[in-house]
C-alpha cells in the first residue's frame, strides 16, 4: 500500500492527501509532529533527504520527496495531468511558480501565526507578504479571465495553487480584493473527492 508522511498542517502534505482522495487510491498515513523534530530523526532521513513532509512512498518501497514531484507522479495518466506537452509544461510552470513565489511567503507568515510567534516579527512577516502579494496579484489576473489555471479543466495545478492560495488569510494576507481567486477556490474546492485540511469533526486547529 502506497505510505504517506505528513503533518496535521502542512499545506504540501494536504495537496497529496487531496489527490489521494480525488483518485480514490487508498494509503496508509503517517503524520509526524514537526514541533517535536520528529522532520529530523534519522529513520526519517532515510527516506526524505531534505527532511521534510509530504513523502510519499510507493508499494516498492521508493520514496518520492517534494509536493510537486509526488503530484506528478500521481497524476500521470489521469485526467489531473493533460497528455498535451504544451499543456504539461503550463502545469509545471504553475507548480514551479506556487513554490518560487507563493509557498514560502503564505507558509511562513502562517506557521508564525498558528504557534503564537507573531509578536515581534512583524518586520519578519511584512517581508513574506511583500514577495507574496505580487504572486497573489498575478494569480488573480489570470483567473479573472478563466476557469481553470491551465486549458478547459481542473489540474494538479489548481490543485496545488489553491492550496496555500486558500490559506494565506492564516498568514494575515488581507485576500478580499482578489475576486478572481475567490470563485477560483470555490470551484476548486467543490470538485469531486476535495478534502479539507483538517476534517471538521476534528480537532480544532493548532500549531
Ligand atoms: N518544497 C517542499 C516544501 C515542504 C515543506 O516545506 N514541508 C514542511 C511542512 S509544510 C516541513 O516538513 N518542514 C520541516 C520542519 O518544519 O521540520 C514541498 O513542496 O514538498
Amino acid at each position: 500500500m502506497l505510505r504517506l508522511y505528513d503533518s496535521r498542517l502542512s499545506g504540501n502534505s494536504w495537496k497529496i492527501r487531496i489527490l489521494l482522495s480525488q483518485l480514490r487510491l487508498a494509503y496508509e498515513r503517517i503524520t509526524l509532529d514537526l514541533q517535536k523534530g520528529e522532520s529530523r530523526e534519522p529513520a526519517f532521513l532515510q527516506i526524505s533527504r531534505f527532511a521534510r513532509v509530504p513523502v510519499l512512498v510507493l508499494e516498492d518501497g521508493r520514496p518520492i520527496v517534494e509536493s510537486g514531484a509526488i503530484l506528478l507522479h500521481l497524476a500521470e495518466g489521469t485526467p489531473y495531468l493533460p497528455d498535451d506537452p504544451y499543456l504539461r509544461a503550463e502545469v509545471m510552470a504553475w507548480l514551479f511558480f506556487e513554490q518560487a513565489d507563493l509557498q514560502k511567503a503564505i507558509a511562513i507568515p502562517r506557521v508564525l501565526q498558528l504557534r503564537g510567534l507573531a509578536e515581534g516579527k512583524r518586520q519578519e512577516i511584512d517581508r513574506f507578504q511583500a514577495d507574496g502579494y505580487p504572486g497573489l496579484e498575478k494569480l488573480d489576473q489570470w483567473l479573472r479571465a478563466r476557469t481553470w489555471l491551465v486549458g478547459e479543466h481542473y489540474s494538479i495545478a489548481d490543485l496545488a495553487l489553491s492550496a496555500y492560495v486558500s490559506l494565506a488569510g492564516q498568514g494575515g494576507y488581507d485576500m478580499a480584493r482578489f475576486a478572481g481567486i475567490r470563485g477560483w477556490l470555490a470551484r476548486v474546492q467543490g470538485q469531486r473527492g476535495w478534502v479539507q485540511l483538517i476534517p471538521e469533526d476534528g480537532p480544532a486547529a493548532s500549531a
